[in-house]
């Protein structure tokens, strides 16, 4: 018998600066109304899902940026999307900016959390690959202050039981690192859930614009073959606030085959009925663990200053 999961990519088109957080979930909640007509059990959202991508922006004012970020998860303003979720019995995975109170300390992540069909928050992971600056740029036609706003993730790349799978989540940035599928696959994990915001030019390195989608597929393809797992990928695509970026919300098979894809660059179900035992044919066969020589792979966990 095979365990089969419907699972939907709910993509976003851009969420302008002036969108309310109740306008935003109005969009979330008929994306997830859709995934529940369509028998789906898993819904995933974008990268900072709530609101429009501020590290594009140079921000002087801390408590303009802090008001991009939630302090708690559900909250007033959020508490409709995981009612609505519980009510409907599906559950979801949600890009956001966490800010932490730690005692004296505020720290800040670029995080996400995966909520199961009774409205449970059973997986919490943050950002760990983290690009762009810190200083503005202002010769840039848009900035990425990742580095600036958010601190690094510090829980590490875990693997959750849910939704009757091995389930894993990265963010954006990190699928373009091969150790992340790594950390998960080698962890059994069956299904990796992402969100990103990928704009179309990269002002340093303009020459891989016209590989934007290409690099991004890519990234997702080799990491779901390699390590066996369904990759689905969610973007928040579209002219948002003057910056393009790239659509391609996707969901990968274990064999690294594109199995849907989104079409627009608009608000936009992609969904796949997923047979999470189509693991097993690559995690056993061609990438079967008595072939590792982890004797030989010392370098991949030390620092290497090139
Ligand atoms: N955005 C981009 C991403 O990794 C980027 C940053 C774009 C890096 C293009 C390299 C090339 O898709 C986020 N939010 O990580």
């Amino acid at each position: 018998m095979s365990r089969l999961l419907a699972i939907a990519a709910a993509q976003l088109g851009p969420i302008p600066r002036t969108s309310s957080r109740g306008e935003v979930l109005s969009r979330l909640i008929e994306l997830l109304r859709q995934a529940a007509n369509r028998n789906c059990q898993l819904v995933v959202f974008p990268e900072c899902a709530l609101t429009p991508f501020f590290p594009h922006w140079w921000i002087d004012d801390q408590a303009e940026i802090d008001s991009y970020f939630e302090t708690e998860l559900p909250n007033p303003e959020t508490q409709p999307l995981f009612d609505e979720a519980a009510r409907l019995k599906v559950g979801f995975c949600l890009g956001y900016a966490e800010l932490v109170c730690d005692g004296e300390q505020t720290r800040r992540f670029n995080s996400t959390v995966l909520v199961e069909r009774d409205g449970r928050i059973v997986g919490h992971y943050r950002k760990v690959h983290l690009p762009g600056h810190c200083e503005h740029r202002p010769g840039n036609p848009f900035q990425n202050l990742e580095r600036r706003y958010f601190e690094p993730g510090d829980l590490g790349f875990r693997v959750f039981s849910a939704f009757g799978a091995k389930v894993g989540m990265l963010i954006c940035n990190d699928r373009r690192w091969p150790e992340s599928y790594r950390m998960l696959g080698l962890q059994g994990c069956e299904l990796v859930l992402m969100g990103y915001n990928t704009p179309r030019h990269y002002p340093e390195y303009p020459e891989t614009d016209r590989l934007a989608d290409f690099h991004h597929r890519l990234s997702l393809q080799a990491g779901a073959y390699q390590n066996g797992m369904w990759v689905v990928a969610a973007a928040k695509a579209g002219n948002e606030e003057g910056v393009d970026q790239i659509g391609g919300s996707m969901i990968v098979a274990p064999s690294g085959e594109v199995v849907a894809e989104s079409t627009t660059l608009r608000d936009e179900l992609v969904v796949h009925q997923c047979d999470l035992d189509a693991c097993q044919t690559y995690k056993q066969g061609v990438f079967n663990p008595r072939s590792r020589h982890p004797e030989h792979y010392g370098m991949i966990t030390q620092n290497i200053e090139q």
